[in-house]
């Protein structure tokens, strides 16, 4: 059982998002997905979700790709969180690219080309309007 883990906030949940939980999925057989917590998110990431972390976490798990969905409450439990869930592949998105590298010694560390065209900033922007 391949075992691949991933991170994000995950607000206004978007096709973007769904692109790339459906490949990380396909690189192995099980896919934990860590969400960032909403005081993660306002304190250290310097975002405001418009939903909150239960509301994005049961979108989450209504998704077909996903198996389970872990709080992400800080930058330093990745390390940790590999060994906990026996993770095999760690994946992002190529925003990323090159920042997770020091995971290579604990498990594959997989960037993957983000979805142009779409973000949460854009959806929101374009809402404003
Ligand atoms: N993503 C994508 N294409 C888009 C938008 C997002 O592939 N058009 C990917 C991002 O690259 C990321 C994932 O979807 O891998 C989640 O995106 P965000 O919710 O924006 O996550 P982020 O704020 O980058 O949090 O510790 C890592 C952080 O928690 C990552």
């Amino acid at each position: 059982m391949r075992r691949v883990i991933t991170y994000g906030t995950f607000d206004l949940l978007h096709y973007g998002h769904i692109n790339l939980l459906r490949r990380a999925k396909a690189l192995g057989d099980y896919l934990v997905v860590a969400l960032s917590t909403d005081r993660f998110n306002w304190e250290d990431k310097g975002k405001k979700c418009y939903f909150t972390y239960e509301e994005r976490k049961a979108m989450l798990e209504a998704i077909r790709y996903v198996d389970l969905v872990i709080p992400e409450d800080n930058w330093a439990q990745k390390r940790a969180d590999v060994e906990e869930y026996n993770i095999d592949v760690f994946v992002m998105g190529d925003d990323w690219a090159g920042k997770f590298d020091f995971l290579s010694e604990q498990c594959e560390v997989v960037y993957l080309p983000r979805t142009p065209e779409i973000s949460t900033t854009k959806i929101k922007t374009e809402l404003h309007k």
